[in-house]
């Protein structure tokens, strides 16, 4: 199982990330996961911020000569704007002004009830640590995922789906359209639809105000039987859904034709099972589940589709209340993105690489790369004389 947990603040020093769990004999390297983080940095709608980073991770512990060595991974990414925030980001009290503090918490942030329940005054305090900035050192861990699912050819990719009125309609995307949604600077494969969604954000921008969207995640090269029905915490839809909803303002997940599938009987929803003596064996014709059958995948392509509300940080503020005074103000102007949809995206490809990585390696006993290739190949040819 892999574990991993994230430190830093927004404009502290660095971001760091440990990943616990990984096997022996990974090969990877830090362009490699720079290159990921690189991927979560573009995208059309980004604030300022993202000129003045330009993310590269450094990897402290845990590989040795090109490979993991089945130690704790650690990675650091440092924060080049914090040289522009020494003084109010400091560890100890030089920087200390009580004159900065933030009072008036903007609605949809982290901010009132992280002041309230961490006894906070100053509302940075709790910002520093939700913003979204955070997502960095998930992607570098990510990365880890990443390269270990690629050696068992499973392919994750991301795209934009939709952002204000522009959206796919019905398009099937698939790993073929990989180059068309690196080349996007909104990461959507239609062109014709990605000029919409830059006229969207155009206007949203005009207007001072801001934008979510829906992404999709789809893993394609799965074999069935990762994850298990056998109990709540072990299905793997669950742990995978947990993982997006935990990424910042991501307010709602499906897997497949998921919300549409209450709307419609049985007998249009359920995929049809198929069988195919040379290559395919079992297989459907349909994919409505999106994969993913009694929180194990089915070996069909794994498609999770996650739902981002606006970013809380508007330059024309909504009504809050003065922490201090209990006036009535507009809350606090913060420096921020109009929309990080693309962004967004290949976080969810981290997420959900993590879990999967972490579903194949219980599958497989997850010591070393080479016991688990020997292990997986096992299995497959126990999957096909099924
Ligand atoms: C963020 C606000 C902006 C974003 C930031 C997330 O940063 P700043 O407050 O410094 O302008 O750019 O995202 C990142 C820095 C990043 O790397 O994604 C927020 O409040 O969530």
């Amino acid at each position: 199982m892999i574990r991993y947990i994230t430190a830093g603040e927004s404009h502290g020093q660095s971001l760091t990330a440990i990943i616990e769990g990984l096997p022996a004999g990974l090969s990877i390297d830090e362009e490699y996961i720079n290159r990921h983080l690189a991927r979560r940095q573009v995208g059309y709608g980004r604030g300022e911020r993202m000129n003045i980073e330009k993310d590269k991770v450094q990897i402290t512990s845990g590989v040795r000569w090109g490979e993991t060595i089945a130690s704790p991974v650690a990675l650091i990414v440092n924060n080049k704007d914090w040289e522009n925030w020494g003084s109010t980001m400091s560890v100890d009290s030089s920087g200390k002004n009580p004159d900065e503090h933030l009072l008036k918490p903007r609605p949809g942030h982290a901010d009132l009830p992280g002041i309230l329940k961490y006894d906070r005054e100053d509302v940075r305090d709790i910002l520093e640590r939700a913003s979204a900035r955070e997502t960095a050192a998930r992607v570098a861990a990510g990365a880890f995922a990443l390269r270990l699912l690629e050696e068992f050819d499973i392919k994750v990719f991301s795209y934009s789906v939709k952002i204000g009125n522009a959206g796919l309609e019905n398009l099937e995307v698939t790993s073929k359209d990989i180059d068309l949604i690196e080349a996007s600077a909104l990461r959507c494969p239609s062109p014709e639809v990605e000029k919409i969604m830059i006229e969207e954000i155009d206007t949203v921008q005009k207007n001072k105000d801001t934008l979510g969207g829906i992404f999709t995640v789809r893993v394609e090269g799965l074999p069935p039987g990762l994850g298990s029905h056998v109990q709540w915490d072990r299905k793997l839809d669950a742990r995978i859904a947990a993982a997006i909803l935990s990424i910042q303002a991501i307010k709602g997940v499906e897997f497949g034709i998921g919300f549409k599938s209450a709307t419609l009987p049985g007998s249009k929803v359920h995929d049809e099972i198929s069988y195919e003596k040379q290559e395919k064996k079992y297989y459907r014709k349909t994919n409505n589940a999106g994969g993913i059958e009694g929180g194990m995948t089915n070996g069909e392509p794994l498609i999770i589709t996650a739902a981002m509300k606006p970013i809380s940080s508007l330059m024309k503020p909504l009504k809050s209340v003065n922490t201090i005074t209990k006036e009535p103000v507009a809350s606090e102007k913060v420096r921020s993105d109009v929309c990080a949809l693309p962004a967004a995206g290949v976080v969810g490809e981290a997420a959900v690489a993590l879990e999967l990585a972490s579903a194949l390696m219980e599958k497989t006993g997850g010591d070393s790369i080479r016991e688990m290739k020997r292990n997986y190949k096992a299995y497959l040819d126990q999957v096909r004389n099924f």
